[in-house]
């Protein structure tokens, strides 16, 4: 199995920290999507054009969210419940709102503008990082590794663009100091690439 990524996209990210963890037989591709050769390979795979999408032979598989499904069934890796589906929905819901932000940064737009497209993403991140804080009290998260990769994913990305802080999220600030100290998270770290 191929898993094609970037080495700064935290949907990638949580699928290689997992991957490894899992001890499943892997190689991971960096690509950059906004390179002619980046572009080439994103276009001959997957046609809604983003990263991560992963090869396995014949099989193209496109989206996190099904490649871990993909490979869940595949190793027979037990499923999330459908309470932690939702959580991961969340976590997905910030992190998809996070990415618009940076875009429309990058296309030159002020993003702190009083503009409905801004406030929805804004609205949507705020509140969804206090439901996640929340949740981090509940310890949710415990039980599932995928989840807690992801949700520090997240959050490290966050902090890696300066997109939010996490300073009115006491719990998500103490999962996330916990969750750096791990051995393997500072390979993937997108700000040595
Ligand atoms: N739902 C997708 C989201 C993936 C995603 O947003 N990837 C970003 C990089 S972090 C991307 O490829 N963006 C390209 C674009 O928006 O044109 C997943 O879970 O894999």
């Amino acid at each position: 199995m191929i898993l094609y990524g970037s080495n700064t996209s935290p949907f990638a990210r949580r699928l290689r920290l997992w991957l490894a963890r899992e001890h499943l037989p892997f190689t991971y591709q960096h690509i950059d999507i906004f390179s002619t050769e980046g572009r080439a390979i994103l276009n001959e795979h997957n046609p809604a054009k983003k990263i991560p999408f992963l090869v396995d032979g014949a099989t193209v598989i496109c989206d996190s969210n099904v490649i871990f499904r993909y490979v869940s069934q595949k190793f027979q890796l037990s499923a999330l419940t459908w309470q932690q589906e939702n959580v991961l929905t969340y976590i997905n819901a910030c992190n998809d709102s996070c990415v618009e932000l940076l875009l429309c940064d990058r296309s030159g737009f002020d993003t702190k503008d009083d503009k409905l497209f801004f406030n929805l993403q804004r609205e949507r991140v705020s509140s969804l990082l206090t439901l996640l804080d929340e949740e981090c009290e509940k310890s949710s998260f415990i039980n599932c590794s995928y989840l807690a990769i992801s949700l520090y994913c997240l959050l490290d990305w966050i902090a890696f663009r300066a997109l939010w802080t996490l300073d009115e999220h006491p719990n998500l600030q103490h999962f996330y100091s916990v969750f750096s100290t791990q051995d393997d998270v500072a390979q993937s770290d997108p700000r040595n690439h």
